[in-house]
């Protein structure tokens, strides 16, 4: 397969969104990092309207460097929600869960109408297609009065803890990112109907594989690229390697030093960098309902650092 970007390419990449942001902020606009991995709070945006180049390519430039951004008090309609998305890339239409009706491309994650067990685990989204979303937009719309909250983890970070030779071992080796995982029939084959929209997807999305490490193709950076969610095997070696190398790195890469948690309030928005990031929905406030809208924008085939 041809990759288009080459070393010098992401060089470049990276390099002209950090002059972005080197070159200030839109006005009034102000960043508070989470921790020093990942995270950020944007203040002083209106997502709503946002549409100048300059506005939509510093918010570009936060994600490469803060990996998952934080906007509060938005006001944004599912509409609204949508635009921004498509700002950004084609969005994804989700092959299992329901979309607000008129907007397929803002999916539904309603407590009171779904089994939201694949969320409660840490999971990269939708890494079971060949092109796996390169990011993702949050609206928080119920919450309920308390839990609820997410967690992100930095594949990045977690990539630069490694020692060098585990590295080294790692950068050439694929794993298996299936479907199935995070979507067994057993939890949606309940109806007939169901059964048959379960069945279309799985046929669509066959088992595919990706690399273990992943090099991003905007800031040429590596992050490790698996995920408890989706991988079910790394290619090439025994089963009992595979499931004892696939533990410690699900592990590895969701130790709390490459964590931040946040606690939401109505009007939060999160996006995320979905080629380097993995999160976790904590499932702990029940009987109490929580609802969310996610849109979420396709993605460019993932690579390895021999590719580069
Ligand atoms: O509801 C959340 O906080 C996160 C949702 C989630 O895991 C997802 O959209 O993949």
């Amino acid at each position: 397969m041809a990759y288009s970007l080459r070393h010098q390419d992401l060089q470049h990449a990276h390099s002209s969104s950090v002059h972005a942001v080197a070159h200030g902020l839109p006005a009034g606009w102000s960043v508070r990092p989470l921790s020093p991995s990942l995270g950020a709070v944007v203040q002083g945006v209106d997502l709503a309207k946002l549409q100048s180049r300059e506005a939509l390519a510093a918010i570009k430039a936060l994600l490469l460097e803060h990996e998952v951004l934080f906007f509060r008090q938005q006001d944004i309609s599912p509409q609204q929600h949508r635009a921004l998305g498509a700002a950004f890339g084609h969005l994804h239409i989700h092959p299992v869960y329901p979309s607000v009706p008129g907007v397929p491309e803002a999916m539904v994650l309603d407590t009171d109408q779904q089994d939201l067990k694949d969320n409660a685990l840490w999971h990269t989204d939708v890494t079971f297609s060949e092109t796996p979303p390169l990011g993702a937009i949050l609206a928080a719309r119920h919450l309920p009065p308390c839990g609820g909250d997410t967690l992100w983890a930095s594949g990045t970070a977690a990539y630069e803890a490694l020692s060098p030779l585990m590295k080294e071992h790692l950068e050439s080796l694929t794993a298996i990112h299936d479907f199935t995982r995070s979507f067994p029939l057993a939890r949606y084959g309940q109806t007939p109907d169901e059964y048959e929209r379960w069945k279309a997807a799985r046929d669509r999305h066959p088992p595919v594989e990706h690399p273990v490490i992943r090099v991003h193709p905007e800031s040429g950076r590596r992050a490790l690229f698996v995920s408890e969610g989706f991988t079910t095997e790394i290619c090439g070696i025994e089963a009992d390697e595979s499931s004892a190398l696939l533990n410690y790195l699900f592990r590895h890469a969701t130790k709390p030093e490459f964590q931040i948690r946040w606690s939401w309030q109505e009007g939060d928005v999160a996006f995320w960098d979905n080629r380097t990031t993995q999160h976790y929905a904590v499932d702990d406030y029940r009987p109490h309902r929580r609802i969310m809208h996610r849109v979420t924008i396709v993605g460019d085939r993932p690579f390895g650092p021999s590719r580069v």
